[in-house]
C-alpha cells in the first residue's frame, strides 16, 4: 500500500478552495460580527480541520444538541469561526449549502448523512476491470443529481478492458445528461480531458477498488492519497481510503476522495431518480393517467416503449426498485419525524403539567 503525505501546504488561500463573491456576500453578517471565514476540509465529531487565509486550523464544533447529522458541519462547508483567546477557534456557523451529497446513513436510524457540501462535480467512477453493474451506477447517479451537482461518469482501468468504447456506449445509455469518459491511470488515457473538464469542488464517488484514489493522485500530480490492491478473485477493493479530505488541484479547484461506500442508500432522492431515468419520465408524459405507475395500467406509454424495445426492461425494473427503496426510506424518515414530534409534544405537556401543578401549589 502506498502512503500518502499527510499535511497541507500552508501556502494556500481560501480562494484556492473556491471562495468567491457569493461566499463573500453570504459571509457579510459574520464578517461584521468579527468571525473568520473558513472551509471545512475534514470533519470529525466535535472538531474539524478548516482552511483559512492564515492556513489550516483545527476548530471546535460545539454540540448543538441537534440529533440530525444533516445539520452537522461536514467536508466542503463554508464556516464562520470565532477566534478564542488561548485556544483554537470555535465553529460558530455554517453558510447555507449550495449543493449537498447525501446518502441515507449507515446506522439504523433514518437520518441522512452528508458526504460533502458545496460540490460542483461528482465523478462517478466505474471500473472497466470488473463486470459492469448498472444498478449501482444508476444509484450513484441518483445521489449525484439529487445533490444539485453535475455528475460525470469516469470509466477507470481501460487498460484492463478489451473493448472500452462499447462499454462507454453502454454506460452512456444509462446516464442521460452526464458525460462518460474513458480513462486509465496506467496508460494515461483520458486524463488530460478529465483535467480539462473538472472545475470547482470535485468529489470522487464509487465502490471500493474502482481506482478513485489512483485517479485522484494523477489529478493532484503527486501521491497524496493511499491506494490499495483489489482482492484476487472477485476484484473487490479493500476499503483503503478511510476519510474524506479536500485537497487543492494544481489547475484550480479542489478534490475530495471518498472511501468506497459499501452501500449507498438513497435519502429523499425522488428528483435525482427522475433525472437519472429521464428517458422513462419523458415517455411517462404520454401515459393516460397522470399518476401511472407503469405496472399494468391501460394507456401506459412507458410499458409501450418497453414493448417496442425503446426502453430496456432492466432499466424500468431498476427505476421501480430504486423508487420503492426511496419511498421506504422516506416513510421511515416520516415515522422518525412523527416520533420526534410526539416526544416533543409529550415533553411540552409534561412541562405544562409540572408548571401548572407548581402554580396550583402556590395558590
Ligand atoms: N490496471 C489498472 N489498475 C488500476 C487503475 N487505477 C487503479 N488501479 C488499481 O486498482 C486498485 C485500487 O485502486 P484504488 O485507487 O486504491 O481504489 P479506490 O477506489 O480508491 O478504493 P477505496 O479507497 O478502497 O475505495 C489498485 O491496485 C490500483 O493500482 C488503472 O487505471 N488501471
Ligand atoms: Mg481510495
Ligand atoms: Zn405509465
Amino acid at each position: 500500500m502506498s502512503r500518502p503525505s499527510s499535511h497541507h501546504d500552508h501556502s494556500y488561500s481560501l480562494a484556492d478552495y473556491g471562495w468567491d463573491e457569493a461566499c463573500e456576500r453570504a459571509f457579510a453578517p459574520h464578517h461584521a460580527a468579527g468571525l473568520i471565514p473558513a472551509r471545512v476540509v475534514r470533519a470529525e465529531r466535535g472538531s474539524c480541520e478548516a482552511i483559512t487565509d492564515a492556513g489550516i486550523v483545527r476548530a471546535q464544533i460545539p454540540d448543538t444538541g441537534q440529533g440530525d447529522p444533516l445539520s452537522a458541519p461536514c467536508t466542503g462547508d463554508w464556516a464562520a469561526l470565532r477566534p478564542a483567546a488561548g485556544r483554537g477557534p470555535v465553529l460558530d456557523a455554517v453558510l447555507e449549502r449550495r449543493t449537498a451529497l447525501v446518502r441515507s446513513s449507515a446506522s439504523r436510524t433514518s437520518h441522512g448523512q452528508v458526504l460533502a457540501a458545496n460540490v460542483d462535480t461528482v465523478v462517478v467512477t466505474v471500473s472497466l476491470a470488473a463486470p459492469l453493474n448498472h444498478g449501482r451506477t444508476e444509484r450513484m447517479l441518483a445521489l449525484s443529481w439529487e445533490s444539485g451537482a453535475q455528475p460525470l461518469v469516469v470509466l477507470t482501468k481501460a487498460d484492463e478492458c478489451a473493448d472500452a468504447q462499447s462499454a462507454a456506449h453502454e454506460v452512456s445509455e444509462i446516464a442521460p445528461g452526464a458525460d462518460v469518459l474513458v480513462t486509465s491511470a496506467v496508460t494515461g488515457q483520458g486524463l488530460d480531458t478529465l483535467t480539462a473538464v473538472l472545475t470547482g469542488t470535485v468529489v470522487l464517488l464509487g465502490p471500493s477498488g474502482a481506482g478513485k484514489s489512483t485517479l485522484g493522485n494523477r489529478l493532484l500530480g503527486e501521491e497524496r492519497l493511499a491506494t490499495g490492491a483489489v482482492r484476487e478473485g472477485d476484484g473487490k477493493g479493500r476499503h483503503t481510503t478511510a476519510w474524506r479530505e479536500l485537497l487543492p488541484l494544481p489547475g484550480g479547484g479542489v478534490l475530495l476522495d471518498t472511501p468506497g461506500l459499501r452501500a449507498i442508500g438513497l435519502h429523499d432522492a425522488q428528483d435525482g431518480l427522475e433525472q437519472t431515468f429521464a428517458e422513462i419520465e419523458h415517455f411517462a408524459q404520454d401515459c393516460r393517467f397522470a399518476d401511472c405507475a407503469h405496472v399494468s395500467e391501460p394507456g401506459c406509454a412507458v410499458l409501450a416503449a418497453v414493448a417496442a424495445d425503446e426502453i430496456p426492461q432492466r432499466r424500468l425494473d431498476s427505476y421501480q426498485r430504486l423508487l420503492r427503496e426511496n419511498d421506504y426510506a422516506a416513510s421511515r424518515t416520516d415515522a422518525r419525524l412523527r416520533a420526534d414530534r410526539e416526544a416533543t409534544k409529550k415533553e411540552i405537556t409534561r412541562h405544562l403539567r409540572a408548571t401548572y401543578r407548581f402554580r396550583g401549589n402556590q395558590q
